[in-house]
C-alpha cells in the first residue's frame, strides 16, 4: 500500500475546497466548507479502511455480514471527527476561516434510511463492529428518499418527501464495476435433477460504499448500499419515434425499486414493491458475498466457517431460499446439503412479537414474483416436517408464506433483543419451534454506541467523566462504574447537575430560535421521543398531562413541580389512530400552554420531524425518560438506554430492556409503574377492564371527559371521539388500566425532582451504571455466541 504523509487538517480542507470543489475561501458557501471538511476527514478514514481490508484478506478471517433493510445512520461528519479525535483540530481549522464548527456540522442532511429502533440499532452495530475490529459489511438499500419529513399544519401531521441526496453527499463511493442482475417473475424449468429459473424482468443493483470508522480510527468496515438501475437504461427506438416518456420508462421503473423507504404501512400495491426491495437487497448481497468468498476460499462447503450472515428481522429472510437456490440450482450441491450450508451460515434477529408486524406474504404474489423460491420454501418446509414429525405449524398457511417460521428454520441461532423479549419468544410466536430446537433461541440484549450517544452528543458530560476517570470508558463503557465514588462528593455532584442544566439551557435556546417555543430551563424536562404507536402509549402520557393540568387549575398554589412535557415522533402515514394522537397532543398543548393559571407549572411541546439529529439534541437535556409501553410489547427499546446513560432516570413499565436497565441502575433510581407482562395478559380477560378503571379513578374520567367534550378541539368537538371511544372500549393496550399507577409514579417524580441533590444522585447513578448497555457489549455477544467471529485488533 502506498504510504502518504497525512497533511494537517487545515491544509487538507483548503486543498479540497480548491481542487475538489473549485472554490476559494472568499466564495465558498457553507455547503462547500462542509464538503471540504468531510473530504479531509474522509481521506483519513480511507487510510484506516484500506489497512483493515488488507488485514482481513491477509488473515483469512471470518467475515460478518449484517443484512438490513434499514440503516438509520443520521449525520456522519461528526461521527468521523469524534472517532478520529479531530474535534479540536477541526474547530481551530474552521475558526481560521471564520467558520463556525457547529454550523458546518449541521449543514449535513440527516440520512434517515430507517424507521426507528431497528434501523438505528443497525447503525450502532456497524460502528461497534469497527470499534472492535471485527471484519464486517453492512448491506442495505440506498433509498433516494429516506423516512418522510414531518411537519404540522393545525396540529396535524403532514408528510413530505425526504431529500437527503438533494445536497452533495460526502461519504459514499460509487462502485460502477460492482453490479448484479436481480430477476423477478418468469418461470421455472425442471429437467430431471436440473432446475432453472428464468425471470421475466431484471434490474441491476449497483453498489455504493460508505466507510464506517471505529474509535480512534483503528479499524473501518463498509456499509454497502444497493441502488436500482435499468439494464438497458434508454429505449432509443421510442425516443426516435418521439415518445420521450416511453424512452425513459425502463430507467424510471428500475429506479423505483430503491426510490423510497417503507414507512411501515401496507397497501396491496405497496406490498409488491416491498417484497421486490427485500429480494433486491438480499439477492445482490448474497451474490457479492459469494463472489468475495469464491475469490478468497473457493470451496462452498467452507462457507459457514468463513461467513456469518445476520438477518435483521425477517425482511431479508429470502436469503435462506436464495442461498439454497444458488448452491443447489446453480452450483449443483444436493438440496439437503445446500440447506445445511445455508442454515449454518444464517442467523436471525427478531425485533417484535406484535402479530401485525410479523411478516407474511400472500402466496399468489410471492409465487408470481419469486416462482422458484416458493418451491424451495415448500421443500425446506417438507424437509423440516419430515425431520420433526410432531410439528403442527407450517411455513405456509391461510394462503400466506410465513417469514418468521422460515427465518427460524433457516437459522442456526435466533436471537431476541432483551431478556424479557427472548423469554416471550419462547412462549408465544416461536413456542413450537423452540420446543423442537431448544438451543436455537439466544438473547443478545441491545446496546447503543457510546461514541455517538455520549461522547459526541453530550461533550459536557463526556468531559466531566474523562476528567474523573480518564478516557478508557469510551470503548470500555463499564468503566463508568468508577464514577460511583464521585457521586458521594457534593462538589462533583453539583458539577454533574451543572452539565445537565447547561444542556437544558442550550436546548431551550435552540427551541426558541428554531421553533419559537420558549421554556424555562429550570422546569423538569420530561421527554418521550420515539415512533408513534399505540403500544408505546403516547396517549397515556398526554392523558396524564391533561389530568395533571386539571388538578393544577383546581389548586394553583399547591407548590407544583414545574414540568415541560416534550414529545417527538412520526406516525406511519396510514396509521390514522397514531396521527390522531399527534393532533391531540398538539391541540392540548395550545390550550394548556396558553392557560395563564397553570403555564408556570406545565407546558407541552411536540417537536416536528423527529430524527437522529433531533435525538442527539434532546437526549443530553432530558431529566426524565418516558418508557411507558404496555408490558410485553416493546421488544427492547434503545432510546431508554441513551437516556439512562445521559443521566435521565426512567419512568417506565417492566417491558423490554427497561427490566435490565432497572436491574443495572438500581430500583431506587428507576420510577416503576404499571402491570407486568403476565398481569397484562390476565387483565385483558377481565370484562370491561377499561370501564372499571375509569370508574375507579375520577381523574382519568375527568381527563377523558374533557377530550370528549371538545375542550381541546372547540371548533370540532367530535374530533377525538374515536380516540376516546377506543380507550373506553376495547383499550387493547390498557391505557386506562395503567393510568392510576402512572399518575402515582409521576407524582413520585415531582417529589423527587423537588430535591435537586437527590435527583442529581439518581441521574448520576443512571450514568455510572449504564455501561453494560454499550453496543460493543452486544456485538461481543453476537461474535461469541452466534457468529464465532474474532476481532483482528491487537489489544
Ligand atoms: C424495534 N423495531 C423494536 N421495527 O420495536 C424496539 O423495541 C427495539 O429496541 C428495536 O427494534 C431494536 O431491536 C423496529 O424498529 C421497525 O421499525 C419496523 C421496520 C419495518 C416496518 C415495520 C416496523
Amino acid at each position: 500500500m502506498i504510504q502518504m504523509k497525512t497533511p494537517p487538517l487545515r491544509d487538507a480542507i483548503l486543498r479540497h475546497l480548491t481542487y475538489s470543489f473549485g472554490k476559494d475561501p472568499e466564495h465558498a458557501i457553507l455547503e462547500d466548507w462542509r464538503m471540504a471538511l468531510s473530504y479531509a476527514v474522509r481521506d483519513r478514514i480511507v487510510d484506516a479502511w484500506f489497512k483493515a481490508t488488507e488485514r482481513t484478506y491477509d488473515t483469512g478471517a471470518k467475515r460478518v455480514y449484517y443484512l438490513s433493510m434499514e440503516f438509520l445512520i443520521g449525520r456522519l461528519l461528526e461521527d468521523g471527527i469524534v472517532n478520529l479525535e479531530l474535534v479540536d483540530e477541526a474547530k481551530a481549522a474552521l475558526a481560521e476561516f471564520s467558520k463556525d464548527y457547529n454550523e458546518v456540522l449541521t449543514d449535513e442532511p440527516d440520512a434517515a434510511l430507517g424507521n426507528g429502533g431497528l434501523g438505528r440499532l443497525a447503525a450502532c452495530f456497524l460502528e461497534s463492529l469497527s470499534t472492535i475490529g471485527c471484519p464486517a459489511h453492512g448491506y442495505g438499500i440506498r433509498y433516494e428518499h429516506g423516512l418522510f419529513r414531518q411537519s404540522f399544519v393545525d396540529g396535524r401531521q403532514i408528510e413530505q418527501p425526504e431529500l437527503w441526496l438533494g445536497q452533495r453527499h460526502a461519504w459514499e463511493f460509487e462502485r460502477p464495476e460492482v453490479r448484479y442482475r436481480i430477476g423477478f417473475g418468469g418461470h421455472v424449468d425442471t429437467r430431471g435433477e436440473t432446475v432453472r429459473w428464468y425471470p421475466s424482468e431484471e434490474v441491476e443493483a449497483e453498489a455504493f460504499d460508505t466507510p464506517v470508522v471505529g474509535w480512534k480510527g483503528r479499524w473501518a468496515n463498509t456499509l454497502r448500499l444497493w441502488s436500482g438501475r435499468a439494464i438497458h437504461p434508454f429505449d432509443l427506438d421510442a425516443f426516435n419515434h418521439g415518445d420521450y416518456a416511453k424512452a425513459a420508462a425502463p430507467e424510471a421503473l428500475a429506479r423505483t425499486i430503491s426510490r423510497v423507504l417503507y414507512p411501515d404501512d401496507t397497501t396491496e400495491q405497496g406490498k409488491e414493491l416491498r417484497l421486490k426491495q427485500e429480494y433486491f437487497l438480499t439477492g445482490a448481497a448474497l451474490r457479492d458475498i459469494l463472489r468475495r468468498f469464491n475469490n478468497q476460499f473457493g470451496d462452498l462447503r467452507r462457507l459457514p466457517e468463513k461467513v456469518a450472515i445476520q438477518l435483521n428481522d425477517t425482511h431479508p429472510a429470502i436469503a435462506g431460499p436464495e442461498l439454497i437456490r444458488i448452491l443447489h440450482d446453480e452450483r449443483g450441491i444436493p438440496f439437503d446439503e445446500s440447506m445445511e450450508i445455508a442454515r449454518a451460515t444464517l442467523s436471525y434477529t427478531n425485533h417484535t412479537l406484535l402479530p401485525e408486524a410479523l411478516e407474511s406474504w400472500g402466496e399468489a404474489l410471492f409465487g408470481r414474483l419469486l416462482p422458484r423460491h416458493i418451491q424451495i420454501i415448500d421443500q425446506i418446509d417438507f424437509t423440516h416436517a419430515q425431520k420433526n414429525p410432531t410439528r403442527t405449524q407450517s411455513m405456509r398457511s391461510d394462503h400466506q408464506v410465513k417469514m418468521g417460521q422460515l427465518s427460524f428454520v433457516m437459522a442456526h441461532h435466533v436471537n431476541g433483543v432483551s431478556a424479557l423479549h427472548t423469554e416471550l419468544m419462547k412462549t408465544t410466536v416461536f413456542e413450537e419451534l423452540h420446543h423442537l430446537h431448544p438451543d436455537r433461541i439466544v438473547n443478545e440484549t441491545n446496546g447503543v454506541t457510546p461514541r455517538r450517544w455520549l461522547l459526541a452528543c453530550n461533550p459536557r458530560l463526556a468531559g466531566l467523566i474523562t476528567e474523573g476517570i480518564g478516557e478508557g470508558w469510551v470503548d470500555d463503557l463499564e468503566q463508568l462504574e468508577k464514577l460511583e465514588p464521585y457521586i458521594e462528593d457534593a462538589g462533583w455532584l453539583e458539577r454533574y447537575a451543572g452539565v445537565k442544566r447547561a444542556n437544558k439551557v442550550e436546548l431551550s435556546n435552540w427551541m426558541g430560535q428554531a421553533h419559537g417555543i420558549h421554556v424555562d430551563p429550570d422546569m423538569l424536562f420530561d421527554v418521550q421521543i420515539k415512533r408513534m404507536h399505540e403500544y408505546k402509549r403516547q396517549h397515556l402520557n398526554i392523558l396524564e398531562a391533561i389530568a395533571h393540568w386539571q388538578e393544577i387549575r383546581e389548586n394553583p398554589d399547591a407548590g407544583w413541580t414545574p414540568r415541560l412535557k416534550l414529545f417527538a415522533g412520526k406516525a406511519a402515514p396510514g396509521y390514522f389512530f397514531a396521527k390522531d394522537i399527534i393532533r391531540l397532543i398538539n391541540d392540548a398543548a395550545v390550550v394548556i400552554n396558553n392557560d395563564p393559571v397553570t403555564n408556570k407549572y406545565l407546558k407541552i411541546a411536540f417537536l416536528p420531524n423527529y430524527n437522529v439529529s433531533l435525538a442527539e439534541r434532546l437526549v443530553p437535556a432530558a431529566d426524565l425518560s418516558e418508557q411507558i409501553s404496555t408490558a410485553g410489547k416493546e421488544a427492547s427499546g434503545t432510546g431508554n438506554m441513551k437516556f439512562a446513560l445521559n443521566g435521565a432516570p426512567t419512568v417506565g413499565t417492566l417491558d423490554g430492556a427497561n427490566v435490565e436497565i432497572r436491574e443495572h441502575v438500581g430500583a431506587e433510581n428507576f420510577i416503576l409503574f404499571g402491570m407486568t407482562a403476565e398481569e397484562v395478559m390476565e387483565r385483558r380477560t377481565v370484562e370491561s377492564h377499561a370501564q372499571k378503571a375509569i370508574e375507579a379513578d375520577p381523574r382519568l374520567a375527568s381527563a377523558l371527559n374533557a377530550i370528549r367534550d371538545g375542550r381541546f378541539s372547540p371548533s370540532e368537538p367530535t374530533r377525538y371521539h374515536n380516540v376516546v371511544g377506543n380507550l373506553e372500549g376495547a383499550d387493547y393496550f390498557l391505557v386506562c388500566s395503567d393510568f392510576t399507577d402512572y399518575w402515582r409514579a409521576q407524582r413520585e417524580v415531582d417529589t423527587a425532582f423537588a430535591d435537586p441533590q437527590g435527583w442529581a444522585r439518581m441521574a448520576a447513578f443512571n450514568t455510572a451504571r449504564s455501561g453494560w448497555f454499550s453496543s460493543d457489549r452486544t456485538i461481543r455477544g453476537y461474535m461469541a455466541d452466534i457468529w464465532k467471529a474474532k476481532s483482528l485488533l491487537d489489544r
